[in-house]
């Protein structure tokens, strides 16, 4: 028996490459994820600092305009599939077994395969810029008829986007797999961690609107390819057709794209203020209902297709709900912190700093909802502005807080806590010196996913590309730290945070009384 199990587990190690080749340890798939999505972070911010500089002033000076078509497209799909989303689904592996008490994902080899589709995906459509007409020049969302004139580059763009689909699909069947049947005995649904619950809701949006998105640009692919006329108006098709499919998809990708996060600030949030989280169910039906309203809302990203007057309230008046389990999950948050005994080390600095300007993002959304003045907003600066917002400071800061917080945890070693903090003001500083004169802009008139603008918007664009550039040079700082840490420094102590019992990192929410049938030990 003994020498049995000893060589199963000279075989289950494999050192160099072939451990993260063939890995089924969670840990280590986690790991692979964050990694991917740090790389595609800089590939990604190298190409919104193009956009920066070519938009420094008016005129053309930097790229050609089918070149920065191409950069807004392939910015937006590398920031959403390639690092918001891969970056939670590592958070995903390494913490939820962790925190339902599994030793694994239920399903270990498709978690191998999920991960391992990613950098052939994101290899074919980067390699679309190097294409007879080059990359996609349509915008991330594809509408046709533009993005039908995209020459060689369309079928492989839409290929990865299979692709993409397709692990994340699997990746969150693994997870609901994990949470409803790993867990320990006593960890019932409503004792779990919040980013428990926020992945296992988010899990679902994806399963049900993933296939939404491929049949959409299968669509386009037989438009282009094979004749059909879906959304060709001279066939007979509807290219608004296109519009509603998208959104269907997109308005829910954009919760895929924040839920985790508010997940990971509900566990952030009680351990440096030292308290349980406020409202731990109400966070939990909160999460559900921004879940269920984000399939009733999409139409609000099409309000000036000309729609009929009911369908433009309705969707105006659903869109404004969210704002109500919104409101209700920042106010928890606040709660929480209210008479706390607060510490401010990076990963609160970072938790907080989300709670502000995500909420201006959330503000700004709720503006846009409002059907009548967002015919002045469409396709203009202030839905950029929105939109990085909830992304940037929102999705980014909450993910670079999860590093911070989880870090010790993952390595044994402590980052430099100095070096951190610079890192969040100076990110801080130059977010909002990038994303808040889009505002202005944009309310201006200055319309989005253009190379070139009238002399009135100079100024604030100068501003904006400074900042932009600050902001891309201070996550140098940023990977740094994280580098410093991975290779070694000050050894980690069970207790990082100081929290309020002992197992801080896995169950600083829900309230440690509420997390186990007997409570655990205080230290
Ligand atoms: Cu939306």
């Amino acid at each position: 028996m003994s020498a049995v199990m000893a060589d199963e587990h000279h075989e289950e190690h494999p050192k160099g490459i072939t451990r993260w080749l063939f890995t089924t340890n969670h840990k280590d798939i986690g790991t692979l994820y964050l990694f991917l999505a740090l790389i595609m972070f800089f590939i990604g911010g190298f190409m919104a600092l193009i956009i920066r500089a070519e938009l420094f002033q008016p005129g053309l000076q930097v790229v050609e305009p089918q070149f920065f078509n191409s950069m807004t497209t392939m910015h937006a799909l590398i920031m959403i599939f390639g690092v918001v989303m891969p970056a939670f689904t590592g958070l995903a592996n390494w913490l939820i077994p962790m925190m339902v008490g599994a030793t694994d994902m239920a399903l270990p080899r498709m978690n191998n395969w999920s991960f391992w589709i990613l950098p052939f995906a994101f290899t074919m459509l980067i390699s679309t810029l190097l294409m007879d007409g080059g990359g996609p020049a349509g915008g991330w969302t594809l509408y046709p008829p533009l993005s039908l004139q995209t020459g060689t580059a369309l079928p492989f763009v839409i290929f990865s986007i299979h692709l993409m689909g397709l692990s994340s699909i699997m990746g969150s069947i693994n997870v609901i797999a994990t949470i409803l049947n790993m867990r320990a005995p006593g960890m019932t649904l409503m004792k779990m961690p919040l980013f428990v619950w926020t992945w296992l809701i988010t899990a679902y949006l994806l399963i049900a609107t993933m296939p939404v998105l491929a049949g959409a640009v299968t669509m386009l692919l037989t438009d282009k390819f094979f004749g059909t006329s879906f959304f060709n108006a001279a066939g007979g098709g509807d290219p608004v057709l296109f519009q509603h499919i998208f959104w269907f998809f997109g308005h829910p990708e954009v919760y895929v794209l924040i839920l985790p996060a508010f997940g990971v600030i509900s566990q952030i949030i009680p351990t440096f203020a030292r308290k349980p989280l406020f409202g731990y169910s109400s966070m939990v039906y909160a999460t559900a209902s921004i879940a269920f309203l984000s399939f009733i809302v999409w139409a609000h990203h099409m309000f000036t297709v000309g729609m009929p007057l009911a369908g433009e309230m309705f969707f105006m008046f659903t869109t404004m709900l969210i704002a109500v389990p919104t409101g209700v999950k920042v106010f928890n948050w606040v709660a929480t912190m209210w008479r706390g005994s607060m510490t401010f080390e990076t990963p609160m600095l970072f938790a907080i700093g989300f709670i502000m300007m995500f909420t201006i993002g959330g503000f700004s959304g709720l503006m846009m909802a409002i059907t009548p003045v967002d015919f002045q907003y469409h396709d203009t600066y202030f839905i950029v502005a929105h939109f990085h917002y909830v992304l940037v400071p929102g999705a980014i800061f909450s993910i670079i807080a999860a590093v911070y917080y989880w870090l010790p945890k993952w390595t044994g070693h402590m980052y430099n806590e100095k070096l951190g903090k610079l890192h969040f003001w100076l990110s801080t500083i130059f977010v909002n010196l990038t994303f808040f004169p889009m505002h202005f802009i944009g309310l201006a008139g200055m319309p989005r996913r253009i190379p070139d603008y009238s002399l009135q918007f100079v100024e604030f664009n100068q501003i904006a590309t400074i900042g932009a550039f600050g902001f891309g040079f201070a996550q140098l700082l940023f990977l740094y730290i994280v580098l410093q840490t991975v290779r070694g420094g000050q050894k980690a102590t069970d207790q990082v945070w100081e929290g309020a019992h002992g197992l801080e990192w896995t169950l600083a929410s829900p309230p440690p009384y509420h997390s186990f049938t007997t409570p655990p030990e205080v230290k």
